[in-house]
């Protein structure tokens, strides 16, 4: 299991908030590379951010105090590399993962399932499970489609091993659909599924071009958003593609979260 994070009050915000988002539409502007203006921040050289350092390559407005408060992630009142990179404003596109809730808790899943099934704490790392009794522990005996024994056992020799006890646990959490693919990236984005789910008609697991134009609520230039998300151009959007679709297709609580912040005073002023 890894090492549990410690919540802080920014954080514990900030998490509770992915969890009950909803879509956005905000574009990102990346700046220079992050690491390069860290470096460039970093005076004393100490790999780490004061706010004195961050201030004075970043400005003092609201928005730039507020982030340097909500992304001390583990509340040091300094900012590490990785966590100067997760913010918006300074990453762009390419900012940095930050902790995701859902992770943890499947981590903390396979440490029950480690914990339970080893008989020593040195082989727990290899523990693996007969599928239909890692099924019946787990009370999977629904009727989803595939069924709870493919989603659990995808390569079907009967076994569950850790790798795809893990991957079972993050489909049914949402980090993953049936078939693998991710739902959420590190830096706390979003594949919006129930769209997907809702467009996608013909249940074939991609989205044709009527599709997308008559179900996805886009607007007057929804053939065009197609047109540019098809790389392929085969006129249908796999879930790579569709992600390439900002603001309905893909989710970021991380900007709608800091969008709502920035109605209120409590930025205004040092505190
Ligand atoms: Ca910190
Ligand atoms: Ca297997
Ligand atoms: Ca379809
Ligand atoms: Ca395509």
């Amino acid at each position: 299991m890894s090492k549990p994070i410690a919540l802080n009050m920014p954080l514990v915000v900030l998490l509770v908030f992915l969890s009950t988002a909803t879509a956005v539409s905000q574009t990102q502007t990346a700046n220079a590379p992050a690491a390069e203006i860290f470096t460039k921040a970093d005076t004393n050289n100490d790999k780490a951010l004061s706010r004195e350092e961050y201030e004075a390559v970043r400005g003092t407005t609201p928005e730039i105090r507020r982030d340097f408060f909500v992304f001390d992630l583990n509340a040091d009142q300094m900012l590490s590399e990785a966590e100067f990179a997760s913010i918006p404003s300074v990453g762009g596109p390419q900012r940095g993962p930050i902790p995701d809730p859902f992770a943890e808790i499947v981590e903390q899943l396979l440490a029950i399932i480690k914990k339970q099934a080893a008989e020593k704490p040195d082989v727990a790392d290899k523990v693996e499970f007969l599928t239909e009794r890692f099924l019946v522990a787990f009370q999977k005996v629904s009727n989803e489609r595939p069924p709870a024994r493919i989603i659990a056992d995808p390569d079907q020799d009967g076994i569950v091993t850790l790798d795809e006890a893990k991957r079972f646990f993050e489909i049914q959490i949402g980090i993953r659909r049936v078939d693998g693919q991710r739902l959420r990236f590190d830096d706390g984005r979003l594949v919006n599924n129930n769209l997907f789910l809702y467009a996608d008609l013909n249940a074939n697991n991609v989205i044709e071009r009527q599709e997308f134009i008559e179900r996805t609520f886009g607007g007057a230039n929804v053939a065009e958003e197609f047109k540019t998300a098809d790389t392929d151009k085969d006129e249908q959007l796999t879930l790579d593609e569709w992600c390439t679709v900002s603001g309905r297709c893909v989710e970021d609580p991380i900007l709608n979260f800091l969008s709502y912040s920035e109605s209120t005073s409590f930025w205004q002023s040092p505190h």
